[in-house]
């Protein structure tokens, strides 16, 4: 039916919300156009992103290189199956374990997907390798966690949102608090402990960095009991926290790191920023003695390592490189939260964050919520997603300049000074 007095945007949502099944709360602005760090709505207004797509999209929306792999491979090949072999996939493989410095990959399509595929690597290694008991490997997880939406992976979770009423969960899991090392040493006293996933800062939970020593120690005492690290990289990999993985030492990446971890995984994640944001590409990276724990017929996925997925992949990660992304994400994040810092307001509690993944606190006793500021922050122009009720996630894609940095800023500013004289 024709609504005539309904706006294009209203339009659109009236159309989702009839046809498409609840189970999202979007923040009320309807896209149809992306470049860089901007993107545009349905009436043509113009916005920053302060989301990036969950921080999918670092090299910023629509990049001319990646439209240009795409359309080249897409007119090639671009499906071939695990059947048979392509002649990307092993060029692929090359470049990232080259790229991250592990022995081997194995190449998925989500992040959730990679989640899962580490779970399974490691309980693989738990019976042919480690020697636990058949059905009796555990893996810690910590509260707060965001893994993904599988019924696998919500088993781990905290969150009722994300659990409740979907049970009967997975057992072998055991979930102890966030950076909590002394909880991390109890639990890991159980012999039947094959792993430990965790996200190095926690992205849902709220932007949640942990304390300086707490991933070097965790990494530590796994090594010291056998037990697996897995680092969950999906939101904090690819230079979103100002170095390549959240993982890394302090590497200064305009000259590129040769992979200096500080706390090397065992197993690593990666998805999201994998593509750019083009497809779903996902990967999981472990050396030889873990990864060659699955074999052919134990794993795999119809799309997982198609030709497209290998050659975008590979373009995104040179782009990280070749436009010193991890370096800009370093930068203009410690320069973000600086200028965040100054701004007066007492609807503000505090900054935190690293490189450009970063979080404002909104003052609890407040009476606006974070959704009502991010609605104000919209109607200025940026567009960022709350998380909770009190806190506003800022996540630019990492291609921003400096020069817009500040035109946000003046938009942040501007949000809060309306605040301020209510
Ligand atoms: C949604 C959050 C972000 C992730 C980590 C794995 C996955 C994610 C650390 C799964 C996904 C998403 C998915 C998105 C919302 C989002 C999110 F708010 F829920 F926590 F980014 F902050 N590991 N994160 O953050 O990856 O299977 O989705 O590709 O709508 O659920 P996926």
């Amino acid at each position: 039916m024709n609504t005539p007095e309904l706006t294009a945007s209203q339009r659109a949502i009236a159309k989702e919300d009839q046809y498409g099944a609840h189970n999202y709360h979007p923040l009320p602005v309807v896209l149809k156009k992306g470049k860089g760090t901007r993107v545009w709505d349905v009436e043509g207004k113009e916005y920053f992103d302060f989301l990036s797509a969950y921080s999918a999209v670092n090299q910023g929306h629509c990049h001319p290189r990646l439209i240009d792999v795409m359309q080249d491979q897409i007119q090639e090949l671009t499906l071939t199956s695990r059947a048979f072999y392509n002649s990307l996939l092993g060029e692929f493989e090359e470049y990232i374990t080259a790229y991250f410095g592990f022995d081997k990959v194995l190449a998925m399509n989500t992040g959730v997907e990679a989640v899962e595929t580490a779970i399974k690597l490691c309980r693989k290694w738990a019976y042919r390798k480690k020697g636990i008991a058949d059905n009796q490997a555990k893996i810690i997880f910590v509260e707060n966690n965001f893994h993904g939406r599988t019924l696998g992976i919500i088993s781990a979770s905290t969150d009722p949102d994300s659990k409740a009423e979907f049970g009967p969960y997975l057992p072998g899991i055991v979930v102890i608090p966030y950076n909590d090392y002394p909880a991390l040493e109890k639990a890991l006293e159980d012999p039947n402990v094959a792993g430990f996933l965790v996200e190095p800062i926690q992205g849902e939970a709220g932007v949640v960095v942990p304390d300086e020593n707490y991933l070097v120690k965790a990494h530590a005492l796994c090594k010291q009991k056998n037990v697996l690290f897995m680092a969950d990289e999906v939101q904090t990999g690819l230079a979103r926290t100002g170095k390549l993985l959240a993982t890394c030492g302090n590497c200064s990446c305009n000259v590129w790191c040769e992979n200096n971890y500080e706390t090397r995984p065992d197993i690593l994640i990666l998805g999201k920023a994998l593509s750019g944001g083009m497809m779903p590409v996902s990967a999981v990276l472990a050396d030889d003695d873990v990864m060659l724990c699955i074999r052919p017929g134990e794993h795999g996925s119809t799309y997982g390592g198609n030709p497209l997925a290998c050659r975008v992949a590979m373009e995104a990660l040179q782009i990280l490189k070749d436009e010193s992304l991890t370096d800009n994400s370093q930068l203009l994040g410690r320069y973000l939260r600086l200028e965040l810092n100054k701004i007066d307001s007492p609807w503000i509690e505090g900054v935190r964050g690293a490189g450009l993944l970063n979080a404002i606190l909104v003052n609890a006793k407040s009476k606006e919520t974070a959704w009502n500021i991010c609605m104000k922050l919209r109607d200025n122009g940026l567009l960022a997603k709350p998380t909770h009720d009190t806190i506003i996630r800022l996540a630019p894609p990492l291609v921003i300049t400096k020069q817009e940095i500040d035109d946000c800023l003046a938009i942040i500013r501007k949000t809060f000074m309306e605040y301020t004289e209510e």
